[in-house]
């Protein structure tokens, strides 16, 4: 059968040939020639660009296999305790650049390029972009293999293949429209598909009771559809080492033809029909961030992939034991968010049911393996699926809910007996307003270790959505606070700063951001700084080019590119931004002499296609957007720019060109952020709230290099206490009527009121993120930035100092703190052969 192990043999002797891992130049060259004709089946006169992209990556992926092939045997032959990473998203951005990178054959493969007269940068940009996540959240994830790859550290990511990722953003007539992410179209040749490693998922249908051989009573799941997952496997290389970890991402196939006849009894359009619906579970990505649909296919594609991952996790175990007695010294499962959380309850049936573990036993293990992270205080983003649903698609996980819950309520009572409220606060069931499977708490109480993504997020997770938990079990709490990759976010988008920067302190620093601490040395230095600003400048060039070839506009490179790049969330406040973008406007139309800080306003952002007034937002910058950039009275001295389809590739554009970054959420909403770190790290400074990350890389770079203003998470929770009323402060802000004014007549929607009037009566009405509350803090504090920047020395040696004292926000801190404190895993360094070892 094709799943069978053939065992290993000396009488296969693997001789890999030369052009296949060299990494000279001259074999380079040929064997790019090679895969262009054997691979693409296309010689110099046929091939198309996107041919000389494929044939590069094979070659590229030729050189990762060696070491990947043996970072897989080293694992399993050293029985070693490996993380699994489950996350609903991955947002891994194009691979071709960053295996080049990591292999440290980039410049050799550019020599070699050339060489045939082709420039690499035309090809990476060919490379659909693998966008199979929503924002910060998908992000993370990818930064976190990176890190984990490159610290050495065994791990698996786990997730879902979408045949469609995040959709493709277009702007038609000023509006978001979306178009399907085809990203396969032209296939992928970073995968690597698995099929005998297949296996079977299960929905719906009842439970029975039965007696096993012997004599125990067990629970057997009789279901009526049958799903199979298939992992496809790219591999994540990190910096500088011959790790290379894997991705596996499952897409959902119809079952075997025998299970057609049994579910459908030759009904054979109905088995096509199935077929269909099998295949639909890992279609497509929701778009969704930072809310939860509540969508019945959403809770199969959870399901989906949690039950092949951890068959495929307990699969790979059982190649090294005979039973589950160390199965937590292996295995360290890690939960993004509580979309994989059924794997509490799922683990349980794998080992209670299938495997025969005894229940207590079960539940040891099942906790000493899961972590959660949780990623929001956002209400609508809690995740809490009608027990009816979970009846009908996951029958036998709901019983073992069920007594899960009934043993943990015990305990709650216990340990409360004078209040009997709290069962029914913590229960992982709640009654109200419909009886439903709380995923959060679920995944509370299945696991050894809860975190929060920043210091404030933590805090408030202790004190108000898990307080109740906190209070029950304090042990398990604990912050991670989000980082980034300097990888991705620095040598790749920033090449520039990165020579300079490596110039002066070494290159230890990729590895050891830490070192940037030696650039504060340099701020003071003049020749340093004006290279810093050139650098800078160049980045706002490559930038504005952009910006004239995909909106039409032409940006001054002496205004201030302020920036804000973001899911588009009325708790991020993208509005509060326009506010004050439209009060410098009606400031010049009011007095057209005025002098006023050239700026050039620049957002990018997706929303999620349901949410209305998100995409009103959207609307609203690109009608903006004309009637200032054409105003006469402007005369160019203000620009906005709303980019279509922000993307990791766009966001590497964006970062080394922005001079001020917008991080201006409601204190309190904003779990961590990351886009934060990553401006920073690049140099721009911050106009931010107390919100989030925001608050300890202000801690970092220092209160006087970073623009603060408006109602810290406190204060904000007071005034809604007292009753808050958006009218208090408009009927005393004279600007903030004219802004709103201006808006509600019309003047941006040709005299329409009736386009903008929702955004409008949103803040006039509730105001729920505060907006006018912060008003005026922002517009004094913008005008602050106007002052810093008008002295460009010290604008500039704020930049350096910002840059320089990042190093906490690399993402290897956070990865050292999960493996330290959470997964209990260390580094294993892998070898290969001395004749691979190449450019490395
Ligand atoms: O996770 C990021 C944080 O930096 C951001 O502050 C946070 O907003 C983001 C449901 C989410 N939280 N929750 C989501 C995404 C998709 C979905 O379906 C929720 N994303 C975040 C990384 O910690």
């Amino acid at each position: 059968s094709l799943k069978e192990q053939i065992p290993a043999t000396d009488n296969i002797n693997i001789h890999i040939e030369d052009d296949r891992t060299g990494m000279t130049v001259e074999t380079l060259k040929r064997a790019f020639i090679d895969n262009l004709y054997y691979i693409q089946g296309k010689n110099e006169f046929l091939a198309t660009p996107y041919d000389y992209y494929v044939a590069l990556a094979y070659t590229i992926r030729d050189r990762l296999l060696r070491r990947w092939i043996e970072t897989t045997t080293t694992y399993i032959q050293q029985d070693v305790k490996s993380v699994y990473y489950l996350s609903a998203e991955f947002l891994m951005g194009r691979q071709l650049e960053n295996n080049l990178l990591n292999l440290g054959l980039e410049e050799k493969i550019r020599q070699a390029l050339s060489e045939l007269g082709i420039d690499l940068g035309q090809l990476t940009i060919l490379e659909a972009e693998p966008g199979l996540g929503n924002g910060g959240l998908g992000r993370l994830a990818a930064c976190f293999l990176d890190s984990l790859a490159t610290l050495e550290i065994p791990a698996v990511g786990y997730g879902i293949r979408y045949e469609f990722g995040i959709f493709d953003q277009r702007i038609e007539n000023g509006v978001q429209v979306e178009h399907p992410d085809k990203w396969l179209r032209f296939g992928n040749p970073w995968e690597i598909r698995r099929p005998e490693l297949t296996v079977d998922v299960l929905f719906g249908g009842h439970t029975e009771g039965h007696q096993d051989r012997h004599g125990h009573y067990r629970v057997r799941w009789v279901a009526d559809r049958k799903v199979m997952g298939t992992p496809y496997d790219t591999p994540v290389p990190g910096y500088n080492h011959n790790t290379v970890n894997t991705l596996r991402l499952w897409r959902a196939g119809a079952s075997e033809e025998f299970d057609f006849q049994v579910f459908n009894s030759g009904d054979y359009a109905g088995a096509v029909t199935d077929k269909i619906s099998s295949e639909n579970i890992s279609k497509v990505l929701y778009p969704n961030d930072n809310t939860s649909q509540g969508k019945q296919l959403r809770l199969e594609q959870q399901y989906f992939f949690v039950s092949c991952s951890l068959q495929d996790i307990i699969r790979n175990y059982r190649r090294s034991h005979a039973n589950f007695d160390v199965f937590p010294e292996k295995v360290a499962i890690q939960l993004n968010d509580t979309h994989p959380a059924i794997g509490v309850a799922e683990l349980m049936r794998l080992l209670v049911d299938v495997h025969e573990v005894g229940w207590n036993r079960a539940w040891v293990i099942t906790r000493a393996c899961f972590a959660y992270t949780n990623h929001t205080l956002l209400s609508e983003a809690l995740e809490r699926w009608p027990v009816s649903l979970f009846e009908r698609l996951l029958p036998r996980h709901l019983e073992i809910i069920y007594e899960i819950n009934h043993r943990f309520l015990k305990e709650v009572r216990s340990r409360y007996p004078q209040d009997p409220q709290k069962a029914a606060q913590m229960s992982i069931i709640a009654e109200l307003p419909e009886k439903s499977v709380c995923m959060a708490h679920l995944a509370c109480v299945g696991s050894h270790a809860i975190n929060g993504v920043a210091a404030l997020h933590t805090e408030l997770l202790k004190q108000d959505v898990l307080q109740d938990f906190y209070r029950f079990w304090p042990e398990k709490f604990n912050n991670k606070t989000n980082g980034v990759t300097p990888r991705r976010w620095l040598l790749l988008s920033n090449p520039r700063l990165c020579q300079l920067i490596t110039s002066k302190i070494g290159k230890g620093w990729v590895t050891d951001l830490d070192q940037f601490r030696q650039l504060e040395a340099y701020a003071d230095d003049p020749a340093f700084r004006q290279q810093w600003q050139e650098i800078k400048r160049a980045c706002k060039q490559d930038l504005a080019d952009y910006i004239l070839l995909f909106n039409d506009v032409e940006v001054d490179l002496d205004s201030l590119f302020d920036v804000q790049v973001k899911r588009i969330h009325e708790y991020k406040r993208q509005l509060l931004m326009v506010l004050y973008i439209i009060t410098l406007y009606n400031r010049i139309k009011r007095n057209p002499q005025i002098e006023i800080q050239p700026r050039t306003f620049i957002f990018a952002g997706k929303a999620a296609p349901g949410y209305y007034l998100a995409k009103l937002i959207i609307q609203l910058v690109n009608a903006i957007a004309p009637v200032i950039n054409n105003d006469a009275d402007v005369a160019g001295r203000l620009k906005v720019v709303f980019l279509a389809g922000y993307s990791v590739s766009l966001g590497q554009k964006v970062y080394p060109a922005a001079e001020l970054s917008e991080q201006i959420s409601t204190a309190g909403k904003e779990a961590s952020g990351t886009g934060n770190m990553k401006f920073a790290m690049n140099g721009a400074l911050t106009i931010g709230t107390l919100d989030g990350a925001n608050i300890e890389i202000r801690e970092e770079v220092g209160a006087e290099n970073f623009f603060l203003f408006g109602l810290t998470a406190e204060q904000v929770y007071a005034l809604k206490a007292e009753g808050y009323n958006p009218m208090t402060y408009f009927n005393e802000n004279l600007e903030l009527q004219e802004v709103i004014g201006r808006i509600a007549a019309g003047d941006f929607s040709h005299g329409d009121r009736e386009t903008f009037k929702p955004l409008v009566n949103s803040l006039l009405d509730l105001d729920q993120y505060l907006l006018f509350a912060d008003y005026q803090a922002y517009v004094d504090c913008q005008a602050q930035v106007d002052r810093a920047y008008r002295d460009r020395e010290n604008w500039t040696r704020m930049s350096i100092l910002n840059s320089a004292r990042m190093g906490k926000f690399s993402s290897d801190r956070t990865i050292r703190e999960y493996c330290k404190e959470i997964w209990k895993t260390r580094p294993l360094t892998i070898k290969v052969p001395d004749y691979d070892q190449g450019a490395v």
